[in-house]
């Protein structure tokens, strides 16, 4: 597995590079939103196909899960990937962004990395290996309680715009009960800050799978628990996601319960 994280790696700081250059032309064009939009749909394709070429270089036979071109071949090698994670960020200049690439096999995830070009920090994970930020161990946080705690979240969207007062009523609680709440805008990166004790909690609703594959190894890799937002199923299916250290996991469903309970929420 080790030579399948090399490639990873490798995949993810050549998806990250586009990212930046193409942020510094993004800068220089035209202000109109179909034009920006149209070229960061160009740039998320490169970054993919630049992904899935590593990839395929080392492993022509290994199938594709990807946010661009969906799913390609079939295999019990899956790579799962999201070239660019906070692409609304990306299209506006906010530094936070992310590549994600999970690798599953037979449906048990075995490597994941998370890299954020901005801040050139790198996420790493093997099942059983732990977790690393640029090489360095991480876990996560020790809270016991969610007093004090600092919590990440996104906003419904789309579709999961249906559930929007049940969000709001649950981030009410979240607020009336935390030391506060940050909404970066890459779940793939907020899973590597809780992974690496910079987050205590995470919850969001509607996430794909290619955002929260790494980031869910990543977690579980750095001590962590992840879940759907009732914690009795898989947030892989859901995309519905609750996460933490296990007080801290527990003490958010806990909270949410109410909130979800009427049949007025997600699972
Ligand atoms: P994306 O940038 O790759 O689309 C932010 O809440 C998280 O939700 C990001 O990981 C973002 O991934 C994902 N997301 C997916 N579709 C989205 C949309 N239409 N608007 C905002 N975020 C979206
Ligand atoms: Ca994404």
């Amino acid at each position: 597995m080790q030579a399948m994280l090399n490639t990873a790696i490798q995949a993810a700081r050549r998806a990250g590079d586009i990212a930046i250059r193409s942020l510094s032309r993004l800068d220089q064009l035209e202000i109109k939103a179909k034009a920006r939009n149209e070229y960061v749909t160009q740039v998320d394709q490169a970054a993919e196909q630049a992904i899935i070429e590593s990839i395929h270089k080392r492993y022509p036979d290994h199938a594709i899960l990807a946010e661009e071109s969906g799913r390609q071949g079939s295999s019990e090698f899956v790579w799962i990937i999201d070239p660019l994670d906070g692409t609304t960020n990306f299209l506006h200049g906010f530094p936070t962004f992310s590549v994600s690439i999970a690798l599953r096999k037979r449906d048990v995830l075995e490597v994941g990395v998370v890299y954020d070009p901005c801040r050139q920090e790198l996420y790493t994970t093997m099942r059983g290996r732990g977790a690393q930020l640029d090489g360095k161990r991480i876990r996560v946080s020790e809270r016991r309680e969610l007093e004090g705690t600092l919590i990440g979240t996104g906003f419904p969207y789309r579709s999961n715009t249906r559930w929007m007062k049940t969000y709001l009523g649950m981030l009410g609680s979240v607020m009336e009960n935390t030391a506060g709440v940050r909404r970066p805008g890459s779940a793939a990166l907020d899973l590597c800050y809780l992974a690496a004790g910079r987050l205590d909690g995470f919850f969001e609703f509607g996430l794909e799978i290619w955002d929260v594959a790494a980031g869910t190894l990543m977690i579980q890799e750095a001590g962590g628990v992840i879940s759907n937002l009732t914690g009795s199923g898989s947030h892989m299916d859901s995309g519905n996601v609750l996460a933490g250290n296990l007080k801290i996991h527990d003490a958010l469903r806990e909270l949410f319960t109410p909130h979800l309970n009427a049949d007025t929420g997600p699972a």
